[in-house]
């Protein structure tokens, strides 16, 4: 890692340092918001936007160069290690994603097929090769689905309101969800390690869906997964365990080991870090909704975000989820523009 890499503002609030300004990225920074995404889509499918190293190359570099963001994000999808596995991964035009062959038996679990990252999911390893290359002074962040999120998709056969087949899974054949857990949690740890061998200086854990479950649940199904993850992932390289709506299991999300936490909007952030304790990194949280809005509001919501953790160590900036598809283009740089030039006398003005 270079010397710029690690005084990074993004990596010095990563360590709880104190750094000159508030480090900031956004989740889904590179998507269908941009004009230049836009045109490769037109020309390109998603799944080959993400299997052609080059170009996910390109949409990570195009995101950090246009919003001028502290840290760049592979361009990739979480669901990619469930084709890996046989699922049957597809994206219907203007829908979510599609599994053709959904898990809704033990018998199904059985037959899923464990793999070899390398094999399958190099040409994430490679993006990340041509992304650290192409700009060796950004941080990059490598991610991947969490357990609990992955089987929600492979049960329920896409996205999904209430998660009524995953939790009915989880609660009537809970061997083989547990087993269902495991071989996740066991290929997530292979997918992560090979991005940050690959050169990403950063992990995150997108659970985005694991807000769906109650606290007891959450404790008893799902975080020894997260625990084994972390506790595999090692000191070695940072990591950031995010999911939505999980204000009322902040504190054992603390518990899964990650350097730092995301929290999505519904959470006031001074109370997130308060539940979290001041040792855990925490990232967020502005409403992505807020892009749709005037200047002055996206400046207004942002100055409280930043005044509530004002002269706190280790915060990164974010969205609370990821940027929506209609969001304007220029709402998005100037937020980036608000808060890497804020400083507590500018506030409102
Ligand atoms: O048509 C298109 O161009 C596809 C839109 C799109 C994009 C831009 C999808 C489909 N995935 C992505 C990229 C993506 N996905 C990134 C890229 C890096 C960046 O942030 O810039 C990341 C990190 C993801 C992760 C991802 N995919 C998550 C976790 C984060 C989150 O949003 O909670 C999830 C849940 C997915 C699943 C997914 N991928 C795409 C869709 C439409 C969905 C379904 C979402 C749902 O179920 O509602």
């Amino acid at each position: 890692m270079t010397d710029s890499i690690k005084q990074s503002v993004f990596l010095k609030a990563l360590r709880g340092e104190k750094t000159e300004r508030t480090p900031i990225w956004l989740m889904r920074q590179a998507g269908r918001y941009q004009k230049t995404y836009r045109a490769i889509r037109q020309e390109v499918d998603f799944l080959t936007l993400c299997h052609q190293s080059d170009l996910a190359c390109q949409v990570t570099v195009d995101a950090v160069d246009q919003l001028g963001v502290d840290a760049g994000i592979i361009f990739a999808d979480i669901l990619l290690p469930l084709e890996a596995m046989g699922a049957g991964l597809s994206f219907a035009k203007g829908e979510g994603p599609v599994l053709e062959k959904p898990v809704s038996s033990p018998q199904d679990v059985a037959a899923l097929k464990s793999f070899d990252v390398a094999e399958s999911l190099g040409y994430v390893f490679e993006s990340v090769r041509l992304f650290v290359n192409a700009r060796p002074h950004t941080p990059l962040i490598g991610f991947a689905g969490a357990p609990f999120t992955l089987a929600s998709y492979l049960i329920e056969g896409g996205s999904s309101r209430n998660f009524e087949k995953t939790k009915k899974f989880m609660y009537t054949e809970p061997a083989a969800f547990a087993s269902l857990m495991d071989l996740l949690a066991q290929m997530t740890v292979a997918y992560l390690l090979g991005q940050s061998n690959a050169g990403a200086h950063c992990l995150m854990l997108f659970d985005s869906w694991v807000g769906a479950l109650s606290r007891q649940d959450f404790e008893h199904y799902v975080l020894p997964h997260s625990k084994k993850i972390f506790a595999a992932l090692g000191d070695g390289v940072p990591s950031i365990y995010f999911g939505t709506g999980c204000g009322s299991m902040l504190d054992l999300m603390a518990l899964a080991g990650s350097t730092a936490l995301g929290v999505d909007w519904r959470s006031d952030i001074k109370q997130a870090r308060a539940v979290i304790g001041p040792d855990i990194p925490v990232m967020g949280n502005l409403d992505p909704c807020v892009l749709f809005a005037d200047r002055s509001t996206i400046k207004s919501q942002t100055d409280l975000i930043m005044q509530a953790m004002q002269g706190e160590r280790g915060h990164i900036f974010n969205l609370g989820h990821g940027i929506l598809q209609h969001t304007p283009e220029d709402n998005v740089k100037y937020l980036v523009d608000t808060v890497k030039n804020w400083s507590p006398s500018k506030v409102g003005v």
